[in-house]
């Protein structure tokens, strides 16, 4: 039978983890949603010519480049996604956007704020023209969290007094773990900060509404120097002999005040061991609080402080029932969801959005904000955890 949906068509740059994961996304979403185009997975952009045809093989990608510029000026690609390390994000996003093309942007959005300015500034011109960009924070799309958030909408919890956020994670605490670009500044514009709390603040102003004012950090890197990679695939990696210098945090915490009247802890870390990807949040408000770990992503803890106090207490509601966010598309009730199924959320999302014409969230916008506040945590830590203030 033939598909007569107008189809989507993908270009994709990068292959590693975050490649791997937006292809799968790419594959199935239309299997379990009835979207209104039908993605297809053209072409697979990588530097290395080899590894590039491998992965596209493996993945499901028709065709291959290693020329990104070539790829955004193709006049039948629809779609890119950037899925490289930070330090090309913009580059490449500002170039598709002009050539008309709809952008999906992998997170932090940039590596620093002048860069996400841009991006937002493009992306926002681009929208009159019909050309629409998202960044890609997921866990925004697991739906324990997306029904957290309609938990604090429906007024549920009431007024917000807390979060409490910590994302931990310890591939890196053997010292001898080489440095990957994730550990050079230069390619990811911070360390846990960029890359680990960039996600608990996305989601704390997502499942809260609010925005976070102003902030009071710091960040320390325990290991200064590692062994240079000699080879690495998504965070696996192999070292040499001679070894450089660690240039960005191993570790960040900051205070924080919402403009909504709230506070806030937050703390990213990759050498909290034992911890593989502890992405926590909690929420207290002055009616119920909420409680969530991407460790255990099926899951939500309610309270709600409205009930008898006797029988009260934090529950673990199991968010795999159809009337649930994204849960109705796949399995019965129960049978969960993990990781992965966050990316095909986005993407189903995204293409939606595309569809109706409308502007995809998180949007280029929230990516810029998101770096503002990952540079003032980074001006406190310079400045002995001296208060930031970010403007709305
Ligand atoms: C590495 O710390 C990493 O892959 C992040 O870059 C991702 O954003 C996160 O989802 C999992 O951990």
């Amino acid at each position: 039978m033939t598909d007569r949906k107008k189809t989507l068509r993908v270009g994709i740059v990068g292959y590693s983890f975050m490649g791997a994961a937006h292809s799968q996304a790419w594959r199935t979403a239309g299997r379990f949603f009835d979207l209104p185009l039908r993605p297809e997975m053209v072409v697979l952009c990588g530097r290395d010519a080899t590894a590039a045809e491998a992965a596209a093989e493996r993945m499901g990608w028709q065709e291959v480049t290693t020329d990104w510029r070539s790829l955004v000026e193709r006049d039948d690609i629809d779609v890119i996604d950037i899925c490289t390390p930070g330090d090309s994000h913009a580059e490449i996003a500002l170039a598709a956007l002009a050539a008309g093309k709809h952008v999906f942007c992998e997170k932090p959005l940039a590596n620093s704020v002048s860069d996400a300015e841009a991006m937002s500034r493009a992306a926002r011109e681009a929208a009159e023209r019909g050309v629409r960009s998202m960044v890609g924070f997921n866990y925004r799309r697991v739906p324990a969290a997306a029904f957290a958030r309609r938990l604090v909408a429906e007024g549920r919890l009431g007024r917000i007094h807390h979060v409490r956020a910590v994302y931990l994670q310890d591939w890196i605490v053997d010292p001898e773990f080489p440095l990957v670009w994730r550990l050079q500044r230069e390619h990811a514009g911070s360390g846990a900060l960029g890359d680990l709390a960039s996600h608990i603040v996305d989601l704390a102003e997502y499942i809260t509404g609010d925005r976070i004012a102003g902030v009071s950090g710091i960040t320390e890197t325990f290991v200064k120097e590692r062994p240079i990679a000699s080879a690495s695939s998504g965070l696996a990696a192999t070292g040499g002999e001679s070894r450089g210098p660690v240039t960005v945090d191993d570790a960040a915490l900051f205070l924080a005040r919402t403009h909504g009247g709230a506070v806030g802890t937050f703390e990213a870390t990759r050498f909290a061991s034992g911890r593989k990807n502890a992405a926590r949040i909690e929420v207290n408000g002055s009616a119920g609080s909420v409680s969530f770990d991407v460790e255990s992503l099926n899951e939500l803890w309610f309270h709600d402080h409205t009930e008898d106090a006797r029988t009260g207490g934090f529950r673990r509601i199991l968010v795999t029932e159809p009337e649930h966010p994204y849960a109705g598309a796949w399995w019965p009730a129960g049978h969960g969801l993990g990781y992965e199924h966050t990316f095909t959320h986005e993407v189903v999302d995204f293409v939606r959005d595309i569809a109706d014409g409308r502007d995809p969230s998180p949007s280029f916008a929230d990516g810029l904000r998101v770096q503002r506040v990952l540079d003032a945590v980074e001006r406190s830590a310079a400045d002995q955890a001296r208060w930031q203030e970010i403007p709305a």
